[in-house]
């Protein structure tokens, strides 16, 4: 059997992430767009960390998605190791409401970009659609889908509100 190759790989600083960033996972899943979902934690696991970054280029993952809490330091961290785009998705936290989340991520010194999103399932869904807006420029079936996706978004907005 034909192993699956992961183009977008969501990673995560903890278990109680993935209520959030399921949400990528879930628009990737709509895109057909074929992806990994793995914990690994800057501090907690950092050999983990270190690995994965460094070899996600040669496992053919073309956009890495993010999400971390709190110091929130595994965005910029994984971006150090690679030239992949890393796209950050600050999550909300229970102390600072996800504020320290997204002045950590997107407060990145110059050298080492990394795209930052909105705080919490807005800045997971779309992570997930610049994912697919990145691999698009090359890959003509997701940039199908992508309109189609959006086709169908559009037409969900009815023109009048209800009462
Ligand atoms: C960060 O710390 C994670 O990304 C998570 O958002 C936050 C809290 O992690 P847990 O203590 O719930 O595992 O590393």
């Amino acid at each position: 059997m034909k192993k699956m190759v992961a183009e977008v790989s969501i990673i995560m600083g903890s278990q109680t992430d993935w209520s959030v960033m399921s949400d990528a996972s879930f628009v990737l899943d709509e895109l057909n767009i074929t992806h990994e979902k793995k914990i690994i934690s800057a501090h907690r696991t950092p050999d983990r960390m270190s690995e994965f970054a460094k070899s996600a280029a040669s496992n053919g993952i073309k956009v890495i998605i993010a999400g971390a809490g709190g110091a929130a330091h595994l965005p910029g961290m994984v971006a150090s190791y690679t030239q992949i785009p890393v796209l950050g998705v600050p999550i909300e936290t229970q102390a600072l409401k996800g504020l320290d989340s997204l002045y950590s991520i997107v407060q990145m010194p110059a050298g080492i970009p990394v795209a930052t999103f909105a705080i919490g399932h807005a800045g997971a869904k779309n992570s997930a659609l610049f994912a697919a807006k990145i691999l698009s420029l090359e890959n003509k079936n997701i940039s199908n889908s992508l309109k189609k996706w959006r086709k169908n978004q559009s037409e969900k907005v009815a023109l009048y509100p209800s009462n």
